[in-house]
């Protein structure tokens, strides 16, 4: 049999690298942990997926010792592959952690994307984490290609740090640029010229989004979460001998062939913030009447068959419908446990089951909602809100989603306020995931219902609450977003809780600004009156919410046709579209809803694997 290479994973203990080791498994792969550091002398192969944030990785490798063990170990030209922050810290330094020294292999800086950033084709703001599926093109064109890591396919990245191409940036490299002798005028300082293997753009900016020299390889982005793009360089660098991987690349100074290629050479993707418009799939799971988790879905939450039986609607096994929706092209899979705010979420160890199962075949972003807040078991054990998310986090969750909480986290937040109080107590659920898990990781799922004003009186304006004006939509400013016989009618968005079945007073506008003011990264945002109805998402409601905040915004419930898609992406600059029950009842697939848009020159993720 052949030999192969023996492959180690350095896991600090930051969070969920569940996905790469079921990706490696799933690709006929073994691997062992870094335990000590003999692991070091036995690797022949080494991995560092590094997450969260640059100062705590760097200060988990200093205190754990492991910093000049992986210096060691890289300086011995055995194969490394670092991911995200596992390529971060090979720099010498980041913004995000002013004054922590970085590995210092790559003699350059880190640094923030600019959210005021504007771009050609610009809708909207740019917003920073960049998170989504961006393109990556090779950063030198060469006359003799060699072997290929990466093909031209779109990765999921999620940060908002990032190697910048600046050449108005100070050099952090010492050493002069004796390598740009063929170079064309815009090539880089050697620094990170003879680093980087891929660029990507996220708005005006260009940033090295893998780099690759001798024995380094190391993407921004995160294969493991990447589809089958991510797994075919996985499986590239897996099965390549380390001969092949610690061999010396083409520099400068001995291939006279290669062109620095600062722009994306695929015309197609110049337009936009270079993320594609994401599709979501998302599957609400709860106990049927025989107490088996299925895939259920409602109109207007309401999830029971017309019938007199009034059985809870199945729709599917969710494990099997998350498989589907991947191979048909999904860019995100959502899980919503629709009754968990009955029970504890994290006694629901079904669930847990189903996000570990779709979390070893499915290679995208999962989200997990339902339940995710502070508890007490039955044995009157407490359970924070954080720990519940950490459940999800280690069996392989990327993002966990709160709905019910976050509407009395951001009550609380604004009474608080009020009352001249400090209005973060960096207690609620959101913050607490956010502060442990990154912004990213946490996302708000709001259930708004419009409500209808009486304008029959003339001074309705002068009564109508203060607070909720923001809110308010007035049919008569008509645009192609409201139909015809809304025209004439004024209403507003009130937040539910408990899937639809409790009001509260408090609006879409204020939900929204309240949980991006506590750390939220990301709303997902459904339409109680637009659930299951098939009429398109409420264009107006996701409008509003995209004017109020800066974070991306997932528009949810609605959708009955390709045509939805075009709409909701091309009038409100959403980041992402999220669909149910044309999917489950297969209506329409993901990959005719991604060919549409690609008809309509929307940019969406290729996978041409
Ligand atoms: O409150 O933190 O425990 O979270 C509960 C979660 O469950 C919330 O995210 C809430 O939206 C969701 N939920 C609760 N009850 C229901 C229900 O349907 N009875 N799901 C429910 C509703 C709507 C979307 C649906 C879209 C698209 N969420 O899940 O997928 O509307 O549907 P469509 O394309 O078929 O129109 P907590």
């Amino acid at each position: 049999p052949e030999h192969r290479p023996k492959l180690y994973i350095l896991d600090y203990g930051a969070g969920n690298v569940r996905s790469l080791a079921n990706s490696i498994k799933k690709l006929g792969y073994e691997f062992e942990w870094i335990k000590d550091e003999s692991d070091f002398d036995k690797a022949e192969k080494l991995i560092f997926p590094g997450v969260g944030a640059f100062s705590q990785a760097m200060t988990s490798l200093r205190s754990s010792g492991r910093y000049d063990q992986l210096l060691r170990y890289i300086a011995s030209g055995k194969p490394y592959f670092g991911i995200c922050i596992g390529m971060q810290v090979l720099f010498n330094s980041s913004a995000e952690a002013p004054g922590v020294k970085g590995l210092g292999v790559i003699p350059y800086h880190i640094r923030k994307f600019n959210s005021e950033d504007s771009y050609e084709g610009g809708k909207g703001k740019k917003t920073v984490p960049h998170m989504g599926w961006n393109g990556a093109w090779r950063a030198w064109k060469t006359e003799e290609e060699g072997e290929k890591l990466m093909l031209d396919e779109d990765y999921y990245f999620v940060h908002s740090y990032a190697a910048l191409l600046d050449p108005s940036a100070p050099s952090t490299s010492s050493s002069s640029s004796s390598a740009t002798t063929s170079a064309s005028a815009s090539e880089p300082d050697s620094s990170i010229g003879d680093f980087a293997y891929t660029l990507s753009r996220y708005g005006s900016e260009t940033f090295v989004s893998s780099v690759k020299k001798d024995n380094i390889f190391a993407s921004q982005f995160h294969p493991e979460k990447s589809g089958p793009a991510g797994l075919d360089l996985l499986q590239r660098w897996l099965s390549a001998p380390v001969s092949a991987l610690s061999a010396k690349t083409a520099t400068a100074s001995t291939d006279n062939t290669r062109k620095w290629q600062p722009v994306n050479p695929d015309a197609s993707r110049l337009g936009g913030t270079g993320l594609t418009n994401r599709i979501v799939a998302c599957l609400d799971v709860r106990s049927n009447d025989n107490g088996d988790l299925v895939v259920t879905k409602g109109d207007q939450y309401d999830v029971r068959e017309k019938s007199d039986d009034k059985a809870v609607r199945n729709l599917g096994k969710p494990v099997e419908l998350a498989q589907r929706y991947y191979r048909d092209g999904a860019d995100e899979v959502a899980f919503l446990n629709i009754t968990s705010f009955r029970s504890s979420a994290l006694l629901d160890q079904p669930m847990l089951d189903v996000v570990r199962a779709a979390a070893e075949t499915v290679f995208v972003p999962l989200t997990i909602g339902g339940g995710i807040k502070d508890t007490v078991d039955p044995d009157g054990t407490p359970r924070s809100a954080l720990e519940v998310a950490g459940a999800y986090f280690r069996s392989g969750a990327d993002k966990v989603s709160i709905g019910s909480e976050a509407v009395i986290a951001v009550e609380d937040l604004l009474a608080r306020e009020a009352r001249g109080e400090e209005a973060l107590t960096g207690k609620t659920g959101i913050e607490t995931i956010s502060q442990g898990y990154g912004a990213q990781a946490v996302v708000v799922s709001i259930d708004p219902k419009r409500v209808y004003v009486d304008t029959s009186s003339p001074d309705w304006e002068a009564t109508f609450p203060e607070a909720h004006k923001p809110c308010l939509v007035y049919g008569d400013k008509a645009t192609s977003r409201t139909a015809p016989q809304e025209k004439g009618k004024v209403w507003w968005y009130q937040c539910t809780i408990s899937g639809g079945r409790a009001v509260r007073d408090i609006d879409v506008v204020q939900l929204a600004k309240g949980v991006e003011r506590l750390g939220a990264g990301e709303i997902l945002l459904n339409s109680v009156d637009r659930d299951g109805s098939g009429l398109g998402f409420d264009l107006d409601l996701v409008q509003l919410v995209k004017n109020a905040v800066s974070i991306p915004v997932v528009s949810s419930s609605g959708a009955g046709s390709e045509e939805d898609f075009v709409e909701v992406f091309r009038e409100t600059g959403t980041e992402a579209a999220l669909a149910a029950g044309i999917f489950h009842r297969q209506e329409v697939g993901i990959d005719q809803v991604k060919a549409r848009l690609g008809e309509k020159n929307m940019a969406v993720r290729r996978c041409t694997l």
